[in-house]
């Protein structure tokens, strides 16, 4: 079997810019600031020890997220790793819970038991947050399985890193996705690094998105600073499994500013190269866009005036709510 023919694998001209309006980029705009605001303020509780365990954030790479996920319906699926508070704000989960669990708090979207790395909304058709690398491809085809199987026309999304693709449950996920014809999008986040190793010592081939030629599956591989691009792009693939079945793997190539997690200060990389992707950063490249298109500064400050706002009130929230434990009935008190 071939790949479709619409599917490109080049990455684009960075300067390439895809058609769009204020009233489909403000919105966008606003849920990736609110992402990296929510990531600033949980970096910084955590600094204060008001979060414990682990911590990965995902700035830098705002746009896959939010693009992506703005090409879903609420009734979708979406499947996510460890760095993966932005994927359940874009699916539409507010902020005050989800900062609310990273604290443990028993308001937290699963009531402060599960952290930062095991956020779930059932109702919002957000299924995780998973710790195992790659252990969640096969989940999300178990997703995509079950929507085929009711006939619900639904679609599952799921992301995970360039470290992924080297583990089993990645390749066991696209078997079958590949095989029974799941109505599955996997993308793959090319961040660069699988925590301080860079893709040329951990894969032998770096294009991720070949794998899908093992499979006979459709395969598209673009970077990832515009996020209308990147919504337009995974639509594409999203309209395939809808309306034939087909799965997709996409790999956006994009790039995490701070290091793997708040424990790793990130030495692996040099100055250069971070200022370098820092330049691009997709948060400026659609303000930018939005000035283009028309949009004022009075509406720009008052968007961000809002998203602060909303942060401020979900910072406010988790440190006033009262703690998990006091009614985790597994915890041993002494
Ligand atoms: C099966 C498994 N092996 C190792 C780890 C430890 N670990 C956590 S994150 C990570 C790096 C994964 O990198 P990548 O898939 O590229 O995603 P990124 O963290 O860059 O988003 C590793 C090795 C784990 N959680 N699960």
């Amino acid at each position: 079997m071939s790949t479709p023919e619409s599917v490109r694998v080049e990455p684009d001209d960075p300067s390439e810019l895809v058609e769009t309006t204020v009233e489909e980029l403000a919105p966008l705009y606003r849920q990736m600031l609110a992402i990296r605001r929510l990531e600033e303020a949980s970096a910084k509780a955590y600094s204060q020890g008001k979060i414990g365990g682990f911590l990965h954030l995902i700035i830098g790479q705002e746009a896959v997220c939010v693009g992506a996920i703005a090409a879903l319906t609420p009734d979708d699926y979406v499947v996510a790793t460890y760095r993966e508070h932005g994927h359940a704000y874009a699916k539409g989960v507010p902020a005050r819970p989800i900062l609310a669990e990273l604290y443990g708090k028993k308001t937290g979207l699963v009531k402060g038991l599960g952290g930062s790395m095991h956020l779930f909304d059932k109702e919002k058709n957000f299924l995780g947050g998973y710790g195992i690398v790659g252990g969640h491809v096969p989940i999300a085809a178990g997703a995509a399985f079950a929507a085929k199987y009711r006939g619900d026309g639904r679609v599952a999304l799921c992301f995970f890193g360039e470290g992924a693709s080297t583990i089993g449950g990645f390749a066991e996920g696209l078997a079958l996705a590949a095989l029974w014809k799941l109505p599955v999008v996997l993308i793959c986040e090319n961040n660069q690094y699988s925590m301080g190793t860079p893709t040329y010592r951990s894969l032998a081939v770096e294009d991720v998105s070949l794998r899908a030629l093992a499979h006979g599956m459709a395969r598209d591989r673009f970077d990832g600073d515009d996020v209308i691009k990147v919504k337009r792009r995974v639509a594409e693939a999203i309209e395939r499994a809808r309306t034939t079945g087909e799965p997709t793997l996409i790999e956006v190539v994009t790039y995490r500013f701070r290091g793997h997690s708040m424990s790793d200060p990130g030495l692996y990389r040099t100055k250069e190269e971070v200022e370098e992707w820092r330049r691009r950063d997709p948060l400026n490249r659609s303000r930018a866009r939005l000035v283009e298109l028309g949009m004022s500064e009075d509406d720009l400050t008052a968007l961000e005036d809002d998203v602060k706002a909303e942060i401020e009130d979900a910072v406010k929230f988790a440190d006033e709510s009262p703690a998990a434990d006091e009614y985790f009935p597994y915890v041993i008190k002494e």
